[in-house]
């Protein structure tokens, strides 16, 4: 082995091995995983059974359907029927991995894990921005905004914020609480592309003190 050789070769096996430190920081924390379970069980899981399965997303588009008034065969009730459809058919494919029809909390965690680290490794190939997130993630956080959004003038206020999380069980309290701090105490307009931020950082910061933990009304995650 000529001298080059041996440099190049001892190269790869020091880029390799901080490759595979590196993928240590693909792991979900513990935090992250809070953060995604209280999702799963707060806004996907509609019959609180502890598992996600179709009926569920469809109970949560009825719900939806009936809380805005959409009517059937309205835009927004087909357009809620797509959405959902392209949801559950995303879970599916991604999520359930023993195909079951089920997503556990498990499945959807590994499911995250991994949109996590194909994320991270994009990103260091340059093949992705820090805030490019898959499709039917954009549509969700689209259709979260507009749920917030009842009056529909593109800004959610702090009224419409108590009283959509108080459909999923969150107290006026907390949501009001939640609001002023991603708000900045109102200097801050919760327009859709300050609440995409602040969306995507709660699918995926580690920080506790990032303003997106505050997204869904619920103030700490330290039980
Ligand atoms: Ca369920
Ligand atoms: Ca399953």
């Amino acid at each position: 082995m000529g001298v080059m050789e041996f440099f190049r070769d001892i190269f790869k096996k020091v880029e390799n091995l901080f490759d595979s430190m590196g993928l240590k920081k693909y792991e979900l924390s513990d935090f992250q995983k809070k953060k995604l379970l209280h999702e799963f069980h707060t806004f996907y899981d509609a019959n609180k059974d502890g598992c996600l399965e179709w009926k569920d997303l469809n109970l949560a588009r009825e719900n939806i359907c009936k809380m805005n008034g959409w009517k059937i065969d309205s835009e927004k009730y087909k357009h809620a029927q797509e959405l959902f459809t392209e949801i559950w058919r995303y879970l599916q494919d991604s999520a359930d991995g023993d195909f079951d029809g089920k997503v556990t909390e498990d499945e959807w965690l590994l499911m995250w894990q991994g949109l996590h680290r194909d994320h991270l490794r994009a990103v260091r190939e340059g093949k992705a921005e820090d805030d490019s997130i898959p499709r039917w993630l954009e549509k969700y956080i689209e259709y979260r905004f507009n749920l917030y959004d009842r009056t529909g003038d593109g800004i959610i206020d702090i009224d419409e914020f108590e009283y959509v999380l108080g459909e999923f069980g969150i107290s006026p309290r907390e949501s009001r609480s939640a609001f002023t701090i991603l708000s900045k105490h109102g200097e801050r307009k919760v327009d859709f592309e300050y609440f995409r931020e602040l969306a995507i950082e709660y699918y995926r910061s580690d920080d506790p003190g990032a303003l997106g933990n505050f997204i869904t009304g619920k103030l700490t995650f330290d039980d």
